[in-house]
């Protein structure tokens, strides 16, 4: 263990040496977290402006959360799905009233739920609609992104996720995001069986497509008998504005995933929701996990969905947007570098006048850190902007300045 006066640079130079170089991260080493801000390990205090990518929405240890951690990992935090267990019905049952639908698939992370998405709409097809067996396939968008297994990177069109890692799986076709005609075309096949689509792209830049078209995809696709199946991992629990981002235009997925701050932050919970004709067509052996609807989860996400609703979390990401936009798009005319912001709710992005192999966006979030706020670009140029949607006011305003007298170096 790391002695007491170990620095930032001994931090880094352990993952260095020790973990797999998987990722780069911006240099600073974090120790604790309350609501909007995040310690260093030398004490300085910074806004959280990444939130874990939209993890903590709830803010980081949310004291009703780590309350209900507490209180079940001193009772119970893992009887697997061989037995039954005092959490996990009276979860499925609080989580589908929240959300609406019959039934709940509990897993873990983000990805599992989309594997399960995939799974349960090829057999939805199979079973329901008649698609010949092993025929089914599933439609997805240009940059998309759910995740790092197999099947996620085989549906990517970003050479980072795929490349290297190939045979890709089959059963798979990509169509450009924002575009009913391409919809519209590749639901001629008969054996399409679902529609997978983030309702904002969220690793792609934070790219919002026009009003309209996710209700206008849903009718093509409920016209095709296709399951229009909405990946809220990262834009859903109020993180847009609204509980869910297909609340925008009024569409309710026929199946529906959550992840990250599902749980707050505290622990992997992801959940597909379905209504029964779809979930019963995965029968008991055919799909789980050993953590899936642990009653660690199960307390924890309670607890973090009576937080978004009784905190009203959804409106507030809401009106501070659209404070935010507002201070931003005066700051972008102070600034040639910063082109445009661009979001909903508390998912926004700068994109900055440079290549997106440029190193402009990486300097300026070194430039805000030093100034007291994390953040990180996406693609090169596109800085992602996503606190805690416990945010204020007050503090969202002093966030714009930092990134205003940030950007004047630039
Ligand atoms: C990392 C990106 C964001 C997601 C959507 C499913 C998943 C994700 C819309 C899978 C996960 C995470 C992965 C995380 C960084 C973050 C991310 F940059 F990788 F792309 F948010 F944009 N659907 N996104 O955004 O969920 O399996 O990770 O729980 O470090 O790879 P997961």
């Amino acid at each position: 263990m790391l002695k007491k006066t170990s620095t930032t640079a001994d931090y880094i130079a352990l993952e260095d040496q020790y973990g797999a170089h998987n990722y780069h991260p911006l240099p600073v080493v974090l120790q604790r977290g309350e609501g909007v801000y995040v310690w260093d390990i030398d004490g300085k205090r910074y806004f959280d402006f990444l939130a874990a990518y939209s993890a903590v929405n709830q803010g980081h240890c949310h004291p009703r959360i780590t309350a209900a951690l507490v209180d079940q990992a001193e009772r119970l935090t893992l009887s697997s799905r061989a037995f039954h267990n005092d959490c996990l019905g009276p979860y499925e049952q609080f989580i589908t009233e929240y959300f609406g639908y019959d039934k709940v698939l509990p897993m873990n992370t983000g990805v599992e739920g989309g594997e399960t998405a995939v799974k349960l709409c090829r057999k939805w097809a199979y079973e329901v609609k008649g698609v010949p067996e092993n025929e089914a396939v599933v439609l997805f968008v240009e940059g998309n992104f759910w995740g790092r297994t197999l099947a996620a990177i085989s549906t990517s069109t970003d050479p980072s996720s795929f490349q290297g890692f190939g045979p890709y799986m089959p059963g798979f076709t990509c169509i450009p995001y924002n575009d009913l005609k391409a919809l519209e075309e590749a639901l001629r096949n008969p054996n399409v069986a679902g529609f997978m689509v983030e309702p904002i792209q969220g690793e792609a830049g934070v790219v919002v497509p026009d009003e309209g078209y996710l209700a206008k995809a849903y009718a093509l696709c409920k016209k095709n008998n296709v399951l229009f199946i909405a990946d809220e991992v990262q834009t859903g629990i109020a993180r847009t504005g609204k509980l869910l981002a297909c609340n925008h235009e009024g569409v309710r997925p026929d199946i529906l995933i959550l992840g990250k701050a599902l749980s707050g932050g505290v622990l992997p919970v992801s959940a597909v929701l379905a209504d029964d004709p779809i979930m019963r067509c995965i029968r008991p052996g055919e799909h789980g996990s050993t953590f899936g609807g642990n009653p660690l989860a199960c307390r924890v996400a309670i607890a973090a969905l009576e937080v978004v609703r009784d905190e009203k979390l959804a409106d507030n990401a809401e009106k501070l947007g659209r404070i935010f936009r507002k201070a931003m798009a005066a700051v972008i005319e102070r600034h040639p570098i910063a082109r445009l912001i661009r979001g909903k709710g508390l998912l926004n992005a700068l994109v900055i006048n440079d290549s997106p192999e440029g190193q402009v966006a990486w300097n300026i979030c070194l430039g805000m850190r030093d100034r007291g706020l994390l953040a990180k670009p996406t693609h090169g140029n596109i800085i992602r902007f996503a606190p805690p949607l416990v945010i204020n006011e007050e503090q969202i305003l002093e966030c714009v300045d930092i990134i205003d007298r940030t950007l004047a170096d630039f």
